[in-house]
């Protein structure tokens, strides 16, 4: 931000009464908190920077309402209080009188119980004209007792423009998706029928006007765009029946305002899914990656693709369709995913290492896939689980790696990478690289040590390796360790709505 803009703002301090979640709350409860917020000065602020500033309120506050609901440490008394609004504008505040009118009738907040959108209260531009709706989801007694409100601002003031009605036992979930590309964003909405039923049902809301367009059972189901040509795609996936191989259905909405569908299968055995990823396969086609629990054990990848509307195919399904031979693997604790960062996903499959003991590591090949189900290794990777990083291992390295672990340091855990040549009584083991995760209090002491370097600081943690030795075949370096060590994110959301 340039100094001559900085000038223009002005410093306003909000109390933000944590017992109440409201901004500049006017109970008698002491204050908990207070932060500043730099907001453009109220006489030089265009209506694009007022917009701006009530969605900074609510994000901040919707932010901090996250972080204490998750936190265990709720101050707030009850969900009402909770997704309360800032109270900061003529709109919002018109806006929470009407809401509170709707509470005090009798209604109470039903809050979408799974998904990414799961406040009692949205803020979402349906219609695309640049102003927000808002959306209430309650639940009222009598027949037919949840309710999703649609507020518009008319003259100035948020109106109730719609009202979606359902029944069920709760919201299961919501999404909202242009599907047509119409520039009106289309509403999808999973209603829990009991505690094994659920329906979703695609509701236009074009002009205000609720239009349902389909309405059809589902276990999960995802948003994707599997094609220019079909708009955007709901996916919605149903356990299999007694026999078989659980069904995927596809669903576009056409031009003409007619819902077209296809369907395809998983594979036989897939008990429970666990990951759904969209992202490119070799060919820069898009493609939806299914990862699911198989029969007993172990995980099985589908890969979903749709050339055009109404048709759907499962490109990993073996000659025989009935499973993704390819991608069945025993090792459980990682899913597909774009690894390399280049938008396509790679299937993971682990490789037992040749073992210096009892204990067997694994490195993961990550598999690039085509159109015809054959597939690339991409890359190979070490995933340290237990510590959390993984090392993305040179091609040079595919031969003749065995990995160890050494804890016996208090405060210092090790991953040794060597060199296996030879089997059994006669294998002699080189070590090339150590990799620390360490702990104690001297801890930065000991990434200091000689020939030590440090890969990664995160606080409690220090990540460092060491050159061991140069093995010809095994090359290795410092800039090579640096580059290729990476944290295992937390933030792998499986995409499942
Ligand atoms: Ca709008
Ligand atoms: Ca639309
Ligand atoms: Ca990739």
């Amino acid at each position: 931000m340039s100094e001559e803009i900085i000038s223009e703002n002005v410093r306003k301090s909000y109390h933000f009464c944590i017992q109440c979640a409201i901004m500049k709350c006017k109970c008698k409860k002491p204050p908990v908190a207070d932060f500043v917020v730099r907001v453009p000065d109220g006489n030089k602020m265009g209506e694009r920077s007022r917009r701006m500033r009530r969605k900074q309120m609510l994000v901040i506050l919707l932010a901090v309402c996250m972080v204490f609901s998750c936190s265990g440490c709720l101050f707030v008394s009850s969900a009402e209080e909770l997704y309360a609004l800032p109270q900061g504008s003529r709109e919002y505040m018109d806006l929470q009188k009407q809401i509170n009118d709707i509470l005090e009738s009798g209604a109470e907040y039903s809050a979408p119980l799974s998904g990414s959108n799961r406040q009692a209260v949205q803020l979402q531009d349906l219609n695309g004209d640049g102003t927000d709706e808002a959306v209430g989801f309650f639940t009222s007694s009598g027949e037919r007792s949840l309710n999703i409100r649609i507020f518009q601002v008319r003259d100035g003031k948020y109106d109730c423009a719609a009202v979606i009605e359902g029944d069920g036992t709760a919201i299961e979930s919501v999404n909202y998706v242009d599907m047509d590309d119409d520039g009106v964003k289309e509403m999808v909405v999973g209603w829990q029928m009991s505690a094994s039923v659920r329906l979703l049902t695609i509701y236009s809301v074009r002009d205000f006007q609720i239009s349902p367009l389909l309405s059809t059972n589902y276990e999960k189901y995802s948003l994707a765009d599997l094609n220019a040509e079909s708009g955007k795609n709901v996916i919605v996936y149903r356990s299999a029946p007694e026999e078989g191989a659980p069904e995927v259905e596809a669903y576009s909405l056409m031009q003409d305002g007619e819902i077209t569908s296809a369907t395809a299968r998983l594979s036989e055995g897939v008990t429970t899914i666990v990951s759904i990823k969209q992202g490119k396969l070799l060919e820069n086609r898009q493609a939806v990656f299914v990862d699911s629990e198989y029969a007993d054990g172990g995980l099985i990848t589908d890969i979903l693709v749709s050339e055009k509307p109404g048709e759907l195919l499962n490109v990993t399904l073996g000659d025989d369709g009935r499973r993704s031979e390819s991608t069945l693997r025993a090792y459980t604790s990682v899913y597909s995913m774009d690894i390399n960062g280049d938008g396509i996903v790679e299937v993971p499959q682990p490789r037992e290492l040749p073992a210096q003991s009892e204990t067997v590591y694994r490195v993961i090949d990550w598999r690039a896939y085509r159109k015809n189900g054959a597939s690339e290794k991409a890359l190979t990777t070490y995933h340290n689980y237990s510590d959390g990083w993984f090392l993305r291992l040179p091609d040079a390295w595919e031969n003749n790696l065995t990995i160890r672990r050494e804890d016996s340091v208090s405060g210092e855990r090790t991953i040794i990478f060597s060199k296996i040549t030879g089997e059994g009584e006669a294998a002699r083991i080189e070590d090339f690289l150590a990799v620390y995760t360490l702990t104690g209090d001297n801890r930065m002491e000991r990434s200091q040590t000689e020939g030590c370097f440090v890969l990664k600081n995160a606080g409690t943690s220090i990540y460092a390796a060491r050159i061991l030795s140069q093995q010809t075949d095994m090359p290795v370096s410092q800039e090579y360790v640096t580059q290729n060590f990476e944290l295992i994110g937390t933030d792998w959301t499986n995409g499942i709505a």
